[in-house]
């Protein structure tokens, strides 16, 4: 039995401040249809795939905040994503912003779902890695506060969907080798994840014209390291002033971009990813259970932060 995902990484151009939900996903759905038409088995949207990059303003205003937050997945407006999922026979991914009471304590969470081909929940990943800071700084361009808007996630896992073992991430997440080897220690044989990366990052411009470089250094890097596909789909464009990047990408478990997008507005990239693919690097040099020492890896878990030695 082969295992074949065809899958379509579903880019966004830029969704505006006053951008009504209903026409986000209007156009999430045109992107539905036609990865349906393509034979594709899942989409995979971008990160706070239903609003703008909210995170770049300072609100206080409770209720102008949590008009850019779910409080219902599915919700009466995103219920018509399930429908059509269903009725297409096609899973998604997509990335919001989630408010949850628990315990009558309103959370916050920079959330993704997988949506299986029936229409139903198959999981959720709540980000770990929040960039950014937590306080109003205006002297930045473009503020970048998910520190401020949400508490991270608790870890990495993976689900059994599609024929195989599929993991979520989140943006930032994309930069930490973390993110990877705790799928890769799950056997994940494909990580969807969702992106909003700006051109420029206010504390370190230098870094500015090496960011596509970066966004595909890592997403590479972490395919091949773990023998996984990654699908990397970005929300790109001028996004109320602020030049987000694209660079939306397929990968293979060789570190090859076997498909990606080449504007900055809405497109499809496709590729049908064979899982099998992953078998030679997870049984030869990414062998983890031969080849690892997680003896040697304690600092890991147990620093956080980097500490030299003491200068003499
Ligand atoms: N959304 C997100 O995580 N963006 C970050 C930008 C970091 S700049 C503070 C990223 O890693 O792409």
């Amino acid at each position: 039995m082969t295992r074949i995902v065809n899958v379509a990484a579903a880019q966004l151009g830029p969704i505006q401040r006053n951008t009504s939900r209903a026409e986000v996903i209007e156009r999430l759905l045109v992107h539905l249809h036609n990865a349906a038409a393509m034979g594709c088995h899942v989409v995979v949207f971008p990160e706070l795939a239903l609003t703008t990059f909210f995170p770049r303003w300072y609100l206080e205003d409770p209720a102008e905040m949590n008009m850019f937050y779910e409080s219902q997945m599915p919700g009466p407006e995103t219920q018509k994503l399930f429908d059509a999922a269903k009725k297409l026979g096609i899973g998604f991914y997509l990335g919001y912003a989630e408010l949850s009471v628990e315990n009558g304590v309103a959370h916050r969470y920079n959330t993704s779902i997988l949506v299986g081909r029936d229409g139903e929940i198959i999981g959720k990943y709540r980000k770990v890695h929040l960039p950014g800071h937590a306080q109003n700084e205006p002297w930045r361009a473009f503020q970048h506060l998910e520190k401020y808007y949400f508490e991270p996630g608790p870890s990495f896992n993976v689900w059994r969907a599609f024929g195989g073992v599929m993991g979520m991430a989140l943006c930032n997440d994309r930069r930490w080798p973390e993110t990877y080897r705790v799928m890769g220690l799950q056997g994940v044989e494909m990580i969807m994840l969702g992106y909003n990366t700006p051109v420029h990052n206010p504390p370190a411009p230098e870094h500015d014209d090496l960011s596509m470089f970066h966004n595909q250094l890592v997403m590479q890097a972490g395919a091949y390291q773990n023998g996984t596909w990654v699908v990397g789909v970005a929300k790109a464009g001028k996004e109320e002033g602020c030049e987000m990047i694209g660079g939306t990408s397929i990968i293979a478990p060789s570190g090859e971009v076997v498909a990606a997008c080449s504007t900055k507005g809405d497109e499809l990239a496709i590729a049908r990813c064979d899982l099998d693919l992953c078998n030679s690097y997870k049984s030869t040099t990414f062998n983890f259970d031969r080849h690892r020492r997680p003896e040697a890896y304690s600092r890991i878990t147990e620093q956080r932060g980097a500490i030299a030695p003491t200068a003499v």
